[in-house]
């Protein structure tokens, strides 16, 4: 893939339902991405290798879905410019709190813009608000996704 797209990342095949729900969200409303499966802990350095490589075709904006110690949206974000929104999944016996709080408690320099847990559908549309600041077509079709949610 090249040209402005997102990436979705997730550590395991396991969290791959949960972040399907992402993939819809970004192909509704018409944007490009591309997912990989590459955990933080035993692929680092392919890790960081795809991160540069992908900045350089054109990823904008990184989802990254993790559960348990869920390092990867951190680990993302310290090899990043570009934004990062984490995604805690529901994963091990702890209903997904021990993914929230690794992701969400980021040490102060290194943002990570956190979602509830197994919350792809948001983080798929923070990534569509994001990239609609340099599209105006595409915040148009967001205020419209907008106004029907006001509608019910
Ligand atoms: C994390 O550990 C993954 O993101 C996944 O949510 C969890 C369990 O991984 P598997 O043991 O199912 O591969 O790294």
């Amino acid at each position: 893939m090249s040209g402005r797209f997102a990436a979705i990342l997730m550590g395991s095949e396991s969290d791959r339902d949960v972040m399907k729900r992402a993939e819809e969200t970004l192909t509704e409303f018409g944007i490009a991405y591309e997912t990989n499966v590459l955990s933080a802990h035993r692929r680092p350095e392919a890790l960081v290798a795809y991160l540069k490589e992908a900045e350089g075709r054109g990823a904008v904006v990184f989802i990254c879905g993790a559960g348990m110690a869920a390092h990867l949206p951190g680990v993302v974000a310290a090899h990043t410019p570009k934004p990062v929104i984490g995604v805690p999944i529901e994963s091990g016996g702890l209903g997904g709190l021990d993914s929230l709080l690794a992701i969400v408690q980021m040490p102060k320099g290194v943002p990570v813009a956190t979602v509830a847990v197994n919350g792809a559908q948001n983080a798929a549309l923070l990534a569509v608000q994001i990239l609609a600041t340099a599209d105006a077509e595409l915040a148009e079709r967001f205020e419209e996704y907008k106004r029907r949610q006001a509608q019910g």
